[in-house]
């Protein structure tokens, strides 16, 4: 690439940048509409043992704060938005008494749940970083003062609590508001009516879901990692072509990636936009194989040809990578790294699902090389066969009927959905794989939406409707009667508590890659 200037990271990999495709990118920046909403009640929060990790927030019959209220030292109050906002809180406080003689020292906590204005963040003893929790603490040295917190929040709930102001003054809050922000503009969303109330109410959240992480990307999480993630990214669109139809946004997004691979050809799993793009050190094999997915969705949603043209090479190079990693075998080698994601299941074995996920890219490759690069057919079709034997051949065990995985020869539930999706087997066996691996139910399952979603599209192929809707309405219908205002990144039905990260306090409740039942919905007209 003439255009192409190598950048040394602080890992081992060399990005090299492609201007021109940054610069594609930046010209498709989405704009951010705005609106302010207003808190709709005061409530306090309480545990109860029935509720999604033991805290349930209960309407308080006093008025949301006004200047009416005055408050010291040790006073606290909970503000309800009356659903999950992202956006950019502001109030205004005043002094109350005698001249303020010190300034007010306030701390605000923020949460998407319950749990996380009930239960303090003191309490996290997670892994990852606990400066994703939500909250912030503000000297006001002068009063009154208008306040417009600079950062971006992502919550229903917002907890106020005056640490302390001096025995000659109390404060009073006026004004209370949020000014939200999204790409996605929810006037162009076709109203759906739904005869069943239930996938009606689905569609919507899914839909609020994916409004509320459409920001200046397709975020993962506006609470957390708020970066642009592959797999993420994947089942976005496809909601997004059902529903905000905001393309520009998906191009934007590929471009970016298109613009900053390694010095392999390699695109990264996640980027961060701002301050400037920068790729993270993490590749995975899944996810790297999914740009090239979402390259074919986007051009079977748009027949844009010529982004097609142009991110073909990147598109083609992440196939060439993958099939590279093989061994003599033609499968993934056994990697005891975070080599591949497919989900959170700790146990989880990642060669056959990655092998799958191969394969269903494989497909998807020669109907794109069919429209732009034909002289590359022979070779994909060769590969495809190979690696297509080999799965047969050493992971298919035709006794148990069903696929193996690793040097346990792991029989996993994202193993099954995988090499259904990628339809390795003919129509009527690999149906009833499906139906096999339902009645069956093997104990490594399934712990995100993001693998719930393909259990559901998978049902779908393999001609079980039925099966489909089941299962979505008992999964993201599950999570609903939890309490959910937007849709979850992780939800065990068996294992409420379950977080990858080591507390739930840390997970994010308004995920991306939960969003896709309206997709669901609408594009299989269920
Ligand atoms: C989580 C992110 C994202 C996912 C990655 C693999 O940290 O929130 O959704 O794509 O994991």
């Amino acid at each position: 690439m003439s255009n192409s200037i190598p950048v040394p990271q602080t890992s081992t990999t060399t990005i090299v940048r492609n201007e021109t495709f940054i610069h594609k990118a930046t010209d498709l920046k989405p704009h951010l509409n705005t609106s302010t909403v207003q808190p709709q009640q005061m409530v306090e929060v309480l545990q109860d043992t029935n509720a999604m990790h033991g805290w349930l927030a209960l309407p308080l019959h006093s008025a949301v704060s006004s200047s009416e209220q005055h408050y010291g030292k040790g006073d606290e109050f909970i503000l309800d938005f009356g659903m999950h906002q992202v956006g950019y809180l502001s109030f205004s406080v005043s002094p109350v008494g005698s001249p303020p003689d010190a300034p007010l020292h306030l701390k605000l906590t923020f949460g998407e749940m319950p749990v996380e204005v009930g239960e303090p963040f003191a309490n996290y003893t997670g892994w990852i970083s606990s400066s994703w929790l939500q909250q912030e603490t503000l000297y006001v040295d002068v009063l009154p003062d208008v306040i417009r917190l600079p950062r971006r929040y992502s919550f229903r709930y917002v907890k106020f609590e005056i640490i302390d102001t001096s025995q000659k003054y109390r404060v009073a809050f006026d004004n209370i508001q949020i000014q939200t922000v999204t790409s996605g503009d929810a006037s162009r969303i076709v109203p759906l009516e739904h005869p069943d109330p239930l996938l009606q109410d689905i569609d919507q959240v899914s839909i609020r879901t994916l409004q509320n992480c459409m920001q200046e990307v397709f975020e993962d999480g506006p609470k957390r990692d708020r970066r642009l993630w592959l797999g993420d990214l994947r089942l976005q669109a496809l909601a997004n072509y059902e529903t905000f139809g905001n393309n520009d946004l998906v191009k934007h997004c590929l471009y970016l990636f298109a613009g900053v691979p390694n010095h392999q050809g390699q695109v990264a799993a996640n980027l961060f936009i701002t301050p400037t793009l920068i790729p993270d050190d993490t590749y995975l094999f899944d996810y790297s194989l999914l740009f090239t997915v979402s390259l074919y969705d986007y051009y079977e949603a748009t027949q844009d040809s010529g982004t097609l043209q142009e991110l073909w090479p990147t598109a083609y190079r992440q196939v060439e990578l993958a099939l590279e990693r093989l061994n003599e075998q033609h499968l993934p080698p056994h990697s005891d790294e975070w080599w591949s994601f497919i989900d959170w299941q700790e146990e989880l074995d990642k060669q056959a699902p990655s092998q799958a996920i191969l394969i269903y890219t494989l497909k998807r490759t020669i109907r794109l090389a069919e429209q732009v690069d034909p002289d590359k057919l022979p070779f994909l079709n060769q590969r495809l066969e190979d690696v297509t034997t080999a799965t047969l051949a050493q992971l298919w065990d035709e006794e148990q009927g069903f696929f193996v995985s690793g040097p346990n020869l792991q029989i996993s539930w994202a193993g099954q959905i995988w090499m259904a999706l990628a339809e390795v087997l003919d129509a009527e066996q690999n149906a009833a794989l499906m139906q096999r691996l339902l009645s069956e139910q093997p104990d490594i399952g399934l712990t995100t939406p993001y693998m719930h979603h393909y259990l559901v599209e998978a049902l779908l192929i393999t001609g079980d409707r039925d099966g489909a809707v089941k299962h979505l309405k008992s999964y993201w219908g599950g999570m609903l009667r939890d309490g959910a205002d937007t849709f979850w990144e992780l939800y065990d039905p068996h294992n409420k508590s379950f977080s990858p990260y080591g507390s739930y306090l840390i997970n994010s409740y308004c995920h991306a890659w939960s969003c896709t039942p309206t997709y669901l919905i609408r594009k299989y007209k269920l």
